[in-house]
């Protein structure tokens, strides 16, 4: 899973990133002001995966990663005059999901000085979708001379392409994300290749000064709460980065006392699996517990897929227990003895907690 931080001039992202990823050096986030993007990586803690370590005592434990890459200042070195092309814009481009850092309501950004986090959203918006237009525009030019010179039997699909592009255009322009637009699969596929940003979700963090902490508290202003199609939560990106630097037992008091209950590293990890709808199957055994994000809805044979191309192609069965109920028998062996071990086919739709033993030919 990775997330791409973008935002205006000094929002926070830097410091939000470096808060998430308890990374206390103070280098890190600072390339990002070279016009480079800073890739940070965050071990997700899963207490189910820590259980399974306790019964299995694995050599290896291998939790799910989530990566937050911090980009430059929007409009410097991507984005707005400084383009749409190029190594960062392709990185942006990669990303599952973009977060939108934004500062909390009172603090002035960069760019014109006041900018309301609501104003720094619409804005955002605006420059996700400028980019998805120009990329559109380009390809709706490209099929339109391909057409001229077309072969009637490549006729039909260039024009389907074309007007698929320009309905796409045409709802951009009248501020419709993608993500949002009435797209069938078939259309989604043709679309996935040119990864348009308005297509991914978008989650909106509203970075609250500290100072601010005692009038409203960590809050999301209606306004950003209530978008569709969007999700926003509230962080405090500075007190973050200084709580990393104290004790558990300070950190608590600091929390009760300022009203943040939830570290933002947290905030982050939750809003990510439920913006990008992912839930979480294991692998155990005695060489590895291994905890495997996948988006809901995934049947077995795609999940099997993720631990390796090969299982995938020669998927046999999966064998399936809840964590749970493997817990409550103690042992692989046991839970066979019980019949809890269920096998399962290619179409089994993987739930949340699974432990999956998957079975194939090589
Ligand atoms: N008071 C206060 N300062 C903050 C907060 N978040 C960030 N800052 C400060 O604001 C400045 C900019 O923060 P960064 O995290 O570097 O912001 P950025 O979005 O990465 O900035 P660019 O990469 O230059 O666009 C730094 O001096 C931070 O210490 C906050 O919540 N409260
Ligand atoms: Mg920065």
């Amino acid at each position: 899973m990775e997330l791409a931080l973008i935002g205006f001039p000094g929002a926070g992202k830097s410091t939000l990133s470096r808060a998430v990823t308890e990374a206390v050096d103070p280098k890190v986030g600072t390339g990002a002001r070279w016009g480079k993007a800073q890739v940070g990586v965050v071990k997700v803690p899963d207490p189910r995966v820590d259980q399974q370590v306790k019964l299995f005592r694995p050599q290896s434990v291998v939790q799910a990663e989530l990566r937050l890459v911090d980009f430059p200042a929007w409009g410097e070195g991507l984005g707005k005059g400084a383009g749409i092309t190029g190594e960062l814009f392709s990185m942006l481009q990669r990303a599952d999901a973009l977060v939108h850092v934004v500062r909390g309501l009172g603090e002035t950004t960069g760019e014109g000085g006041q900018m309301t986090p609501q104003r720094a959203a619409a804005e955002m918006d605006t420059e996700l979708a400028f980019a998805d237009l120009a990329i559109l525009e380009r390809r709706v030019q490209r099929l339109e001379s391909g057409l001229k010179g077309a072969k009637p039997s490549e006729r039909a699909q260039l024009l389907q392409e074309k007007q698929l592009f320009e309905r796409v255009k045409a709802a951009l322009e009248q501020d419709v994300p993608i993500l949002r637009q009435e797209i069938d699969d078939a259309e989604r596929k043709v679309l996935r290749e040119f990864q348009f940003l308005t297509a991914k979700p978008l989650l909106v963090v509203v970075n609250v000064d500290e100072r601010a902490l005692g009038e409203g508290g960590l809050r999301v202003p209606d306004e950003l709460a209530n978008r569709p199609g969007q999700r926003a939560v509230a962080v405090c990106a500075k007190l973050e980065e200084e709580l990393l630097a104290m004790s558990e037992a300070e950190r608590a008091e600091f929390r009760k006392e300022l009203g943040v209950p939830q570290n933002s590293r947290d905030v982050m990890i939750q809003a990510a699996y439920e913006l990008l709808d992912m839930v979480t199957f294991l692998t155990v055994g005695p060489d590895e517990v291994r905890a495997w994000p996948i988006e809901r809805n995934t049947v077995a044979v795609r999940a099997a897929g993720k631990v390796h191309s090969d299982i995938e192609r020669g998927f046999i069965r999966a064998e399936v227990i809840h964590e749970k109920q493997l817990l409550e028998c103690g042992s692989l062996v046991e839970a066979r003895k019980r019949g809890l071990l269920r096998l399962e086919g290619k179409t089994y739709v993987v739930q949340d907690g699974d432990v999956i033993n998957f079975l194939f030919n090589v």
